[in-house]
């Protein structure tokens, strides 16, 4: 039976639903355990079997890059075979495609960056593979299409100026945004933010940064963003935050989960992991604004593990979010967290939100503020966060 593994409890609360959207890139469950100091530690898993893999461990889908699936040099025939199979085997398991993205940094090509390269050759180059490779999350029915320009960077600002830069990444995603409406594809574009790693800096090193940049694209309303977890730690930065700032400008089109402990190198734990505090907030937002996008784990399991480790992975982040929603549930409906939260909306009786008026600015003008009373009065915020961990420790 799809999305059940020998033996879940039927009543499980943990167990993953398709509704869930729970979605896994073929890198992730395929991660071979490869770091800068060591080689693969688990066999090449093909990807029709780590499909079966995802439809037991409960996924409601996969992502990839055009090279998970096709290898870089294949030729026409033996891709289309490749691409028949795989279809197959997602129809038979019940897994659906609803991302794609393009490999722009593995090939030695890429080195400089793709859409940033200095060489113009690179760049068509780049946009010729990303082309194709939006042609193959079509036809696998993906409506959202990555973009993580994990070379587009430098180690050195002598080598080029971030101007050409920008401008060069800009004319790409101008030109793709073009080729998407030319071929009328419905797809969105989401830009994926990483400050460092594997280049010194990258360029759009945060989520805003990235929503900056869109604002200046010829089609702006095409393309958002798929913050990371890990990316946003890895800058010490707070992801619920940027979640915030990308759901706020209507640009939250994906999102990939994972764990990331700040200051080390680019871990990609399984989701909550590192920091659940934060896994919890940011399940929170999502589940309270109603985001009904993939929750997309872009994660791998630890260098440790055999496959069965690696579904101990697959599962644990879906469980991880499935916990972490069942708390935030908790939290809406626990009356002290609420009662401590309500008591800190007084209302708006100076009606600051609703926009300057003359007659407004000048009652304002004339109010007198007791600034000592507006310093003494506690928010509660120490009460309110144990109360939290508690309810987090499962002792509430
Ligand atoms: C790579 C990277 C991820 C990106 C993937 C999409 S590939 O694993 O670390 O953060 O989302 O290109
Ligand atoms: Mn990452
Ligand atoms: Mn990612």
């Amino acid at each position: 039976m799809r999305g059940r593994y020998p033996g879940a409890a039927m009543s499980d609360p943990l167990q993953p639903r398709p509704e869930h959207k729970f979605t896994f890139g073929l890198w992730t469950v395929g991660n071979r355990g490869a770091d800068p100091f060591g080689p693969p530690v688990r066999p090449a898993v093909p990807p029709v079997r780590l499909v079966q893999l995802l439809a037991e461990v409960g996924a409601y889908g996969v992502n990839l890059h055009d090279n998970d699936l096709v290898p870089i040099d294949a030729g026409a025939a033996q891709r289309d075979a490749i691409v028949r199979e795989f279809r197959q085997a997602c129809a038979d398991h019940g897994i659906s495609v609803p991302m794609a993205t393009t490999n722009l940094f593995s090939d030695p090509a890429f080195r400089d960056g793709a859409f940033t390269a200095h060489d113009p050759q690179v760049r068509a180059y780049a946009l010729q593979k990303t082309m194709r490779a939006m042609d193959l999350g079509v036809e696998l029915g993906a409506s959202v299409y990555v973009f993580w320009g994990g070379r587009e960077g430098c180690e050195t600002d002598a080598g080029k100026d971030p101007l050409d830069a920008l401008r060069w990444y800009r004319e790409c995603l101008d030109f793709l945004c073009g080729y998407a409406k030319d071929q009328g594809y419905a797809l969105r574009f989401a830009l994926e933010a990483k400050p460092n790693e594997p280049r010194g800096d990258i360029y759009l090193p945060t989520t805003g940064a990235v929503l900056g940049f869109i604002a200046t694209l010829a089609h702006p309303e095409m393309v958002g963003v798929n913050p990371e977890v890990a990316h946003e730690h890895m800058a010490g930065l707070n992801m619920t935050h940027a979640v915030a700032q990308a759901w706020d400008a209507g640009k939250l089109f994906h999102i990939d989960l994972n764990d990331q402990i700040p200051g080390r190198y680019d871990q990609d734990f399984r989701f909550g992991a590192a920091n659940p505090r934060a896994a919890f907030f940011l399940v929170r937002f999502l589940e309270q604004v109603g985001y009904a996008g993939s929750r997309h784990f872009d994660a791998h399991a630890y260098r440790s593990e055999d496959e069965a480790g690696v579904r101990d992975f697959a599962r644990g982040c879906m469980r991880t979010y499935l916990a972490l929603k069942d708390k935030a549930h908790r939290f809406a409906r626990d009356p002290e967290i609420q009662g401590i939260l309500a008591g800190l909306r007084a209302g708006d009786p100076y009606e600051v939100g609703s926009g300057y008026a003359r007659a407004r600015g000048r009652a304002l003008l004339q109010r007198t503020f007791d600034r000592g009373a507006l310093a003494a009065r506690g928010l509660g915020y120490e009460r309110l966060d144990q109360l939290t961990t508690e309810l987090l420790l499962g002792v509430r």
